[in-house]
């Protein structure tokens, strides 16, 4: 940071500061975790110099060599990582990845189907904001009222009723297991492509803890940088027979030059995901989350479908007294960061919402236990029934 510091001090100082924030909270967005060092100074390397539309051994620059390598091994790991019969690694992030993959597949008009974002679902699965739900008919599906889980009796209906050319499959806010096989069997029967958008759940799929939903869909997207713990970006893996319609969406579909130094990034947290001790870390991601749940309804709260499967759950703060808007600043107040969340059919506008969604893998990466988890539920509970809290306790945690 030396040259920073002298070149622009104010930047220099926001990013120490930010350095501070992170070692002196507990971070449960469930989107959010903190890739190795390794990753970081792949991320940081000369790298980000060079142009290079196209792909390995096919750019329209000199001088490709290198990065033709640094890109081909991203996409032998990825596509080891997700037993995938083709990868493509420069996604810029998530979005360009759904975004692509409607490009590829669908006419301005077509029909796409996915989950709502109220229920679980993303921005990017057809809501009418995104391009994904204006440029496209967007019918989309939520979960069963009373379970609260995925109806894939009433997805089915929906599909045979409206035929959409894509059904998305994937959450951001969504605890439980995913039948892909079911799905895949819906989408496949009306003639539709299954998209599994598994950004959230990558590295519990690569660490074999989930099931992969290859080889029964058609084409999956992914983040890099949630439980995968790589850095900031996107990929899209696919059937074979689909490779060169998803390569022509990104370049020159919807993305130029890729972003080498991100993908070289890419190809080190796939390599680190590869290793034995990703799982172990996968398996204490799920265990936290797990735990942390239980502990919350043994307090009396309300989790969304019950419990959780994942790295990830939906607390339903309406017989606390507390929205969701304001449960996330009184935590951030006192450096605990979550993020305010829609219950399914929820009676609060998206901006306030009535719940929270606690997730595990950035307080993982930072070492910590089911008996930590459960300790910082009881700091989260002592904040909601309105006691003050020692912040020590909080800084004991995080140090
Ligand atoms: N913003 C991400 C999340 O928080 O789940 C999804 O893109």
């Amino acid at each position: 940071m030396n040259n920073l510091r002298l070149t622009d001090p104010a930047i220099a100082h926001l990013i120490k500061q930010e350095e501070g924030r992170i070692a002196a909270t507990i971070n449960l967005i469930a989107s959010e975790n903190y890739p190795s060092q390794a990753v970081s100074e792949a991320q940081a390397s000369c790298l980000t110099s060079k142009y290079a539309e196209g792909y390995p051994g096919k750019r329209y620059y000199a001088g490709c060599q290198i990065v033709d390598q640094v890109e081909q091994l991203a996409i032998d790991r990825c596509k080891k990582m997700f037993d995938a019969q083709h990868a493509n690694v420069q996604p810029h992030a998530g979005c360009q990845a759904n975004l692509a993959v409607y490009y590829a597949l669908l006419k301005p008009g077509d029909i796409l189907m996915g989950m709502s974002l109220s229920a679980g679902g993303h921005l990017t699965h057809g809501h009418h904001v995104n391009v994904s739900g204006s440029y496209y008919t967007s019918i989309q599906y939520g979960v069963d009222p009373h379970t609260e889980l995925l109806d894939y009796d009433a997805i089915e209906h929906m599909a045979h009723e409206h035929k959409p050319k894509i059904i998305v499959v994937g959450a951001s806010a969504y605890s439980r297991i995913i039948d892909y096989e079911r799905m895949a069997t819906i989408a496949h029967t009306i003639g539709a492509y299954l998209v599994a958008d598994i950004a959230h759940i990558a590295g519990l799929i690569a660490a074999k803890l989930h099931p992969n939903p290859f080889p029964h869909a058609d084409i999956v997207t992914s983040t890099t940088h949630k439980t995968l713990r790589g850095p900031r970006g996107g990929i899209i893996m696919c059937k074979a027979e689909l490779a060169d319609v998803i390569d022509r969406a990104i370049i020159p579909g919807t993305q130029g030059g890729p972003f080498m130094h991100t993908i070289a990034a890419k190809a080190v947290a796939f390599h680190e995901a590869l290793q034995p001790e990703f799982i172990t870390y996968q398996k204490q991601v799920i265990a936290n989350a797990k735990a942390m749940a239980q502990e919350f309804i043994n307090l009396g709260y309300r989790i969304v479908s019950g419990g959780t499967d994942n790295h990830l759950f939906v607390l339903d703060l309406r017989n606390k007294g507390i929205s969701g808007r304001d449960a996330e600043l009184l935590l951030q107040e006192n450096g605990i960061t979550v993020s305010r969340s829609c219950i399914p059919f929820d009676p609060a506008k998206p901006w306030i919402t009535s719940g929270i969604r606690i997730g595990t893998p950035a307080m993982t990466t930072r070492g910590m236990t089911t008996e930590k988890a459960i300790e910082i539920v009881h700091i989260i509970n002592d904040l909601m029934v309105k006691q003050p809290i020692d912040k020590a306790s909080i800084k004991h945690l995080t140090i």
